[in-house]
């Protein structure tokens, strides 16, 4: 029934020009990276504390995963019901310790994710990082823009640290490891100097990546965003600064599309970042009036990201990860919804006949430019989607979510 469906699906977008097959090879390709903290909303393993750093995960769904062990079948579990194959993104809040064993932010290491690397050997994924700047009695307001410096100086050889562990992922696994900095800073009110704070925050970082490390092996990134609970008026790593700093360090820039002002779309910043970049990398969420980090979903923005990359040949260039945190919903179905939108926003991409409508653009014709992507809209997109799932052994349409409602009854209710 699904090949037969996809059988005739394919013929209709051949009249269009696009070849169906070769969007389902190009989408094999593609990896994204799955935010292990949609697990536990952002608890991490290394501390009982509150979420901090103006962030937030609400809701009260049943089932969170506690332990190591707990989160990593539920990511085992989700990643069995999404086509393809990705990688998985940790949080240095992540560390593993043995019985009684702890360290703290700056003295991590390397065997404190050792069986994170178990983990990703066995299912011979990889392994992307980031720092944990927030969550901790030393982040109460700042990092690394910190002008308290011990407080800076703690946090500076976190990241440190943290790069030195992307660097282990990337060598056991093969693979590079995109290491990403976010840090919380900022003022709730109208600071008095907003020179001073981003000073020290590119001392800072000038210091981390110091650090003698592989950069074919570790990519490092940087997240600028615009505002924080609690830290509305003023935020130290602001687009510019991010964006200027890693172009003249020679690192990444990360845009997270819920980090800037309502209307303004990273859809729209993704070609003029590729014309000056060989690769950027992105948070791919879904924000509702402000960051709050809701389950991407198959909507308008997700698809224009999506015909950014793909239409611009830049699947090769563009690094995606995935980053929300709903609590309100299963944890374990927020991660495939994602996911698979993310995946079936790429398909979109890929089942539309770019360079026709590139030509219409150009030659001035956009009434039928417009028709044209309208009518793309109710094409059987969905069937080609099917075949990918059922190509790939994964369950089709919605029959995921039984898997789900079964593993919540004999799994996650059971964790009381
Ligand atoms: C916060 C940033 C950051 C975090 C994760 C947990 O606004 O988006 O990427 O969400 O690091
Ligand atoms: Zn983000």
């Amino acid at each position: 029934m699904t090949q037969q469906r996809y059988e005739q699906a394919k013929q209709q977008y051949a009249a269009l020009g696009v070849d169906a097959e070769q969007a389902l090879r190009d989408l094999e390709q593609v990896s994204i990276s799955m935010h292990c903290w949609q697990g536990d909303d952002v608890q991490g393993f290394d501390s009982k504390g509150p979420l901090t750093g103006g962030i937030q995960a609400t809701g009260n769904y049943p089932g969170k995963a506690r332990t190591p062990q707990e989160l990593m079948a539920d990511i085992d579990k989700a990643l069995s019901l999404i086509p393809g194959k990705h990688k998985v993104n940790l949080h240095a809040s992540y560390a593993i310790f043995e019985e009684g064993e702890w360290a703290d932010r700056n003295e991590l290491e390397p065997k404190h994710f050792q069986k994170w690397v178990e983990f990703a050997k066995e299912r011979g994924i990889g392994l992307d990082f980031n720092p944990t700047f927030f969550s901790h009695p030393k982040a109460a307001q700042f990092t690394l823009s910190s002008p308290d410096e011990e407080i800076r100086k703690f946090w500076i050889d976190h990241g440190k640290a943290c790069i030195r562990i992307s660097q282990y992922f990337a060598e056991e696994l093969g693979q590079p490891c995109v290491m990403n900095i976010w840090i919380p800073d900022g003022y709730k009110d109208i600071p008095a100097d907003r020179l001073s704070p981003r000073a020290r925050f590119k001392d800072s970082l000038d210091q981390i990546l110091s650090v003698d490390y592989d950069r074919d092996k570790v990519l490092v990134c940087l997240e600028s965003k615009v505002f924080g609970i609690g830290l509305e008026s003023y935020t130290v790593g602001s687009s510019e600064f991010c964006v200027n700093y890693a172009a003249k360090n020679g690192i990444l820039s990360l845009m997270d599309n819920g980090h800037y002002h309502p209307t303004e779309v990273v859809s729209d910043k993704i070609p003029s970042m590729l014309l000056f970049n060989d690769k950027i990398a992105l948070h791919v969420t879904r924000p509702v009036r402000w960051d709050s980090d809701h389950v991407v979903l198959f909507d308008d923005e997700t698809r224009e990201i999506a015909k950014e990359i793909v239409r611009n040949d830049a699947l090769n260039r563009v690094l995606l990860a995935l980053d929300y945190f709903d609590a309100s919903i299963n944890r374990v179905s927020a991660w495939v919804t994602g996911m698979r939108n993310m995946q079936k926003a790429l398909l979109y991409a890929m089942l539309t006949p770019n360079k026709e409508l590139r030509a219409l653009q150009d030659k001035g014709d956009y009434t039928r430019l417009m028709v044209m992507q309208e009518e793309l809209k109710t094409y059987p997109f969905g069937d080609v989607w099917n075949e990918f799932c059922r190509r790939a052994g994964v369950p089709e349409k919605e029959d995921w979510y039984q898997e789900i409602q079964r593993y919540e009854r004999d799994v996650l209710l059971k964790r009381v």
